[in-house]
């Protein structure tokens, strides 16, 4: 096997920009045009020598190593060994084909430029400009226009004023994205009850019943849908309808802005449209397995999964085989998934920076009082409640009670929430929030009981909070005066990594790969549709309908469990044993530790973007502290970083009819920017 064409060149030579590739320089939607070395080099220029510039490097030289190691097992695969594997492929691939299900219609739905359209909506004298929707520090969004300058989503707002002079800025309104966002969900019940909101902006609807009961086909649908969105929002949207919901994903995107595309419930129109399709362009590979992929096995195209199929499965987890092969086959999730079981309801907000402890406890007793009416709407009741503070320094810490019993009244959560705020003072805070977690319908609630003794305990003001700093973390059973057995976990974002299992749990995460690396879009995919998204709107962060890459190679959760002080397991929070700046972990597989996003695990590409927001949100703090500057000074022209007040809503009107790119086209446009 030898590494693919094209592949960069070592960090150094004339051009070293040339192999700095980050998910800036990934193109989306409307940025075609683009030219990307001139992107690359602006951007190589403006990071270089910065701490994201550095884990950027330290990024690649992981991936190098995994691709070296996945060359050296190649290098020992015996021809036996090749046609043992090549049977198991064969088998695998009959079984496969023989669950394809060509009987159902799936939507999938996704706003355009949704932040920017949103404010561009609010504020129409914003049409037609290049604007960024985020800050100096990260870019949430860019609009088409800015896009043709290389400017996109999680790219430093500072980066984007040097790609494009004009830049204007506008800050995030989350209320306003999530209003908008309410709208369409209330379009896409009329379509299916049970759609499946995958972030703000996007979601899948399974049309089956649709087509049949009104004799209608899928493209009709979309047409009809996406009308009905523009009527309800005054907003665009793309669609894409599929057999398949992986499909119908990458289908959304081929004719976007305010376009859709349709690929017919037909086994030879999915194998011809994976047979060109870049693997980049599904959702799970991001850049390190497209990199893998591409260099150890020459694989390009979706299709050429199949070509490959017997080193698949000599080389990755029977999981991640099957997901490859399912993806070369053009297969993908049919069926509606079961509704998960919601983890946990959180509330947070974000304000002005302040350490007066009043206002502050103050802003607790909101989110307590907010957290009640949410637990209490649900009639749920909850174990472990987590109090997460992000400072005025950007430091974020977690402190998280879990009792033995369940509670969800105000008065019991203001009770924990302030002891655990308490421990922290005196600090300057710039967020707070709460959470719920291990989460019980109230009618099967039985433990009154140990209640009592949390409440004593709680009560009690000689309770010593016995915290160890180690790893950034510690569960620490805490007794109080009648010995009520609970624990109480911390945890800070910027203490000293976990340097025991740093380089071993990169390691793991490489040869395990099943959960950190490749996940089949079928088994993950979570109905948010009464779930985080509508309920936890992404105040504060910013990131909305996040998109992502692989998992920090470092990231890794430990479950810890203890026993209490009757001999009983207490089964505590997941916590991130690593606490490095920018180090941002999935707290139980899902929660970003920085900010409590919630992202399931099979959008890995959507993941990455998201760690590289918090990378880049460090890397602009540290430089906003070395030069005491404004880093755009002298280089934006016209109206630098203006913040829009709202204006009255005006419609938008649909932009882009019959401009619909041909599906021919999108691909080599696709492959030239691989
Ligand atoms: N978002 C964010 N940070 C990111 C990516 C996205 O805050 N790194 C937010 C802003 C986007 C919204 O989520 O408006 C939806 O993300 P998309 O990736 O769908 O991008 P857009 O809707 O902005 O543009 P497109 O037209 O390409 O879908
Ligand atoms: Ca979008
Ligand atoms: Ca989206």
């Amino acid at each position: 096997m030898s590494a693919a064409a094209g592949t960069p060149a070592e960090g150094g030579g004339d051009r070293p920009w040339q192999s700095y590739h980050t998910a800036y320089t990934n193109a989306k939607a409307g940025m075609e045009g683009v030219d990307k070395e001139k992107v690359q080099k602006v951007i190589y220029e403006m990071s270089k020598g910065s701490k994201y510039f550095e884990n950027e490097q330290r990024k690649e030289a992981l991936t190098k190593q995994k691709i070296e190691h996945l060359h050296a097992q190649c290098a020992i695969l015996t021809d036996n060994d090749i046609s043992h594997f090549q049977k198991v492929a064969e088998k695998k691939l009959l079984e496969l084909e023989a669950s394809r299900d060509l009987s159902k219609i799936w939507l999938h739905t996704d706003m355009d430029a949704f932040y920017a359209a949103v404010e561009t909506l609010e504020d129409p004298s914003l049409k037609g400009k290049p604007l960024a929707v985020g800050s100096m520090s990260m870019i949430a969004t860019a609009s088409y226009e800015a896009r043709k300058f290389g400017v996109r989503a999680a790219m430093p707002g500072f980066i984007g004023c040097k790609l494009c002079p004009g830049l204007v800025f506008v800050r995030p309104n989350f209320e306003r994205y999530t209003h908008y966002s309410e709208l369409t969900r209330k379009v896409f019940q009329r379509y299916d009850p049970n759609f499946i909101a995958t972030s703000l902006d996007e979601a899948y609807l399974n049309i089956t019943n649709v087509c049949i009961e009104r004799g209608i086909t899928g493209e009709e649908v979309a047409t009809e849908l996406r009308a009905a969105i523009h009527q309800e929002t005054g907003l665009t949207c793309s669609a894409g309808v599929a057999p398949n919901r992986m499909i119908a994903k990458v289908c959304s995107d081929i004719n976007k802005p305010n376009g859709q595309f349709i690929l017919p419930n037909d086994r030879e129109a999915v194998l011809t449209f994976v047979s060109t399709l870049p693997i980049r362009k599904i959702g799970g590979i991001g850049k390190v397995t497209e990199q893998m992929l591409c260099q150890v096995l020459g694989i390009n195209t979706c299709q050429e999964m199949l070509q490959k199929a017997a080193f698949l499965c000599a080389l990755f987890s029977e999981c991640s085989a099957d997901f490859f092969l399912s993806v070369g086959l053009g297969l993908g999730g049919t069926e509606t998934p079961e509704q998960r079981q919601r983890k946990s309801i959180s509330c947070e907000r974000t304000f002005t920076a302040t350490k007066d402890s009043s206002l502050l406890f103050e802003k607790l007793a909101n989110l307590a009082e907010n957290l009640t009416d949410d637990l209490q709407k649900e009639g749920l009741k909850g174990k472990t409640l987590t109090l997460k503070l992000k400072t005025a320094d950007f430091e974020v810490r977690t402190r998280a009670v879990t009792t033995r019993g369940y509670i969800n009244s105000k008065e019991d959560i203001l009770i924990y929430a302030t002891k655990l705020l308490k421990a922290e003072m005196p600090l300057s805070l710039r967020l707070m929030g709460l959470r719920m977690s291990q989460l019980h319908d109230e009618k099967d609630d039985s433990s009154t009981s140990t209640q009592k003794t949390l409440d004593i305990f709680f009560r009690s003001s000689n309770s010593n909070l016995n915290v160890n700093g180690a790893n950034g973390q510690s569960i620490t059973n805490i007794s109080g005066q009648d010995n009520g057995p609970i624990s109480v976990t911390t945890k800070d974002e910027y203490l000293v990594p976990d340097t025991g299992t740093g380089a071993s749990t990169d390691q793991q995460d490489f040869f395990v790969h099943d959960e950190s690396i490749f996940i089949p879009e079928q088994r993950n995919l979570v109905n948010y549709n009464n779930e985080a998204v509508l309920s936890n709107p992404v105040i504060g962060d910013g990131l909305g309908g996040a998109k992502i890459d692989d998992v920090t190679p470092s990231a890794k959760v430990m479950n810890a469990e203890k026993l209490d002080d009757v001999g009983q397991l207490i089964s505590h929070e997941a916590t991130a044993s690593s606490s490095k700046p920018g180090q941002q972990l999935w707290i139980d597989g899902y929660i970003c530790s920085i900010c409590g996003f919630e992202l399931p695990p099979g959008f890995e590409e959507e993941r990455q973007e998201h760690s590289d927001f918090h990378l880049a949100e460090s890397l602009q703090q540290e430089e906003t502290a070395d030069s005491k500057r404004p880093i755009c000074s002298g280089r934006l022209a016209e109206k630098p970083c203006s913040t829009t007040a709202p204006t009255p809503k005006k419609k938008l009107k649909s932009s882009k009819e019959g401009k619909h790119i041909p599906i021919d086209a999108f691909f080599a446009k696709c492959n030239k920017s691989l």
